[in-house]
């Protein structure tokens, strides 16, 4: 299955004909190849955008947001096989990518259509004049995603983007391109007009950066790690681009002594261990209250010592293969650097499989692992290894678990597991970040701001705060009447 660019409505190759292979993580096979864009490509996509973007900012809301629902429709339609496609792209198990990734794009689009609905004019009354506030359309708008979570990630930020009125030039990674090809060839099924949404795949240092520097692009939203969101931040900031990242997190899952342990230790192995640590909200590094950590310790072991890890397509699987080989030795480097700060590895750090299914070498598959005994300042502990890993850490108050958890340059998002919802929210609002849940995890409200602070990112999405990023405010004052 080959991965073409969209333009104007067509699925065309890269200008100069180039591609990239793409590979099945969990069997080394190449699985087809990918348009390699560069430049041209974007100069053909953003031609194409500015064409279609006055008919398609001339429209109300309301029909944009049935335009949403369509898509929507369409995914919905095609729900089965976004899954396959995302399973066999990333590695993920093909039952977390039916839960999470299908569902969740289809639900992206339904929201932003239903919260369209539920918009009230923006009036300010002053005595002697009114304030209404316009939100009009940016133009054209870039948009540059990661591969832990493909369509998830992109539809999260093309229904809010066409929502407001813009057309878009989307890039996926270049490691996952096959689910954004879809939801192309839906908005072609429906007839969405052409150049309201053109995707371009390819590297991001060739094709990404042409988004980034495009003069009709007038904003750019990016989700992807710290160091890429650096670079994206010192090229689009000079061209005074509207800048949306949403960027790495190392997460602080908190076990107070009050908490259910039950509760606590199957949170703590969903918050660590889903999409096998490959989501920026995961729960990397586990904060316990000394008074039960030996016990909470051995559950925890336990619990991961059991889980699954094989084929995507096997229904027990819950640990999957990480996206590529190369990755998988970057997680396993933070293994040994673990060990090497002092730490003791209580369960996994080796790449077979579990039960009958011979691991192959082609296939990226890690053992979850819990490292215990490391300083809370130490690199495998403050820094985003984005796998299957997690570090154990004791603490003796509230207070120094609140100046553990804020020992990171990330803030992004964090758990607390408490039976004491008072301290558990006292707490809460002490930590540097942008989401915490308390006795449970990845819980979420679109309506609500997601994104971090620090080093994971600038601004939020979600809700208002989406479409506020997609749109420019235009306040007309009219002053009454004198009679
Ligand atoms: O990110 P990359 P990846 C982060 C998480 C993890 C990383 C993994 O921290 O470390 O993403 O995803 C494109 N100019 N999050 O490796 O490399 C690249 O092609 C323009 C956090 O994909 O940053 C891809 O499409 N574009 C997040 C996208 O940027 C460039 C959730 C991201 O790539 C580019 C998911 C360039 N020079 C992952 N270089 C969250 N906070 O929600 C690369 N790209």
């Amino acid at each position: 299955m080959n991965a073409l660019n969209f333009i104007d409505g067509v699925f065309v190759d890269a200008v100069d004909g180039k591609t990239l292979a793409n590979v099945n993580p969990a069997t080394g096979q190449e699985i087809g190849t990918i348009a390699r864009s560069k430049k041209a490509d974007v100069e053909v996509a953003v031609q194409a955008a500015m064409r279609s973007r006055k008919d398609w900012a001339s429209r109300s809301m309301l029909e944009r947001a049935d335009w949403l629902d369509r898509i929507a429709d369409g995914l919905e339609r095609r729900k089965e096989e976004i899954a396959q496609r995302e399973s066999r792209d990333t590695g993920k198990p093909l039952t977390l990518a039916r839960r999470v990734d299908a569902q969740r794009s289809i639900d992206n689009f339904r929201f932003f259509a239903d919260f369209a609905r539920q918009q009230e004019p923006e009036v300010f009354e002053m005595a002697d004049a009114t304030n209404i506030v316009h939100r009009n359309p940016i133009g054209v708008v870039g948009l540059i995603t990661p591969w832990n979570l493909p369509l998830y990630l992109l539809s999260w930020k093309v229904a809010p983007a066409l929502l407001m009125g813009n057309t878009i030039v989307a890039k996926p990674s270049e490691m996952t391109p096959l689910t954004a090809a879809l939801m192309c060839e839906v908005a072609s099924e429906i007839g969405l007009p052409s150049g309201v949404i053109n995707v371009v795949h390819g590297y991001g240092p060739e094709v990404g950066q042409a988004i980034l520097e495009h003069p009709s692009i007038g904003a750019i939203s990016f989700t992807g790690g710290t160091a890429t969101g650096r670079h994206v931040a010192a090229t689009a900031a000079p061209l005074f681009k509207k800048l949306s990242l949403e960027l790495g997190g190392k997460n602080a899952t908190i076990v107070l002594d009050d908490a259910d342990l039950d509760e606590a230790v199957s949170g703590a192995v969903r918050a660590g261990f889903t999409n096998g640590g490959q989501v920026c909200l995961c729960g990397s590094r586990i904060l316990v209250h000394q008074s039960i950590a030996d016990e909470f310790t051995q559950r925890l072991v336990v619990a991961v010592d059991a889980m699954v890890c094989g084929p995507p397509e096997d229904a027990s699987t819950q640990i999957g293969a990480l996206i590529s080989i190369e990755h998988l030795e970057k997680v396993e480097s933070y293994i040994e650097l673990g060990v090497e700060e002092g730490g003791t590895i209580l369960t996994g750090g080796t790449r077979e499989m579990t039960g009958p299914v011979i691991a192959t070498n082609a296939g990226a598959f890690l053992r979850p692992t819990i490292i215990d005994g490391l300083d809370h300042t130490s690199r495998t502990s403050t820094e985003e290894i984005f796998g299957p890993i997690v570090t154990v850490h004791r603490f003796d108050s509230d207070e120094e678990a609140i100046e553990m958890a804020n020992s990171t340059e990330y803030g992004l998002a964090g758990s607390i597991w408490s039976t004491n919802i008072d301290r558990a929210h006292a707490l809460a609002q002490q930590i540097e970040t942008g989401i915490i849940w308390v006795n449970t995890w990845l819980h979420r409200d679109l309506r609500t701001p997601f994104g971090g602070v620090k080093n994971s990112g600038v601004g939020r999405e979600g809700g208002n705060w989406s479409l506020g990023f997609f749109s420019e405010p235009l306040n007309v004052c009219i002053k009454h009447s004198q009679e």
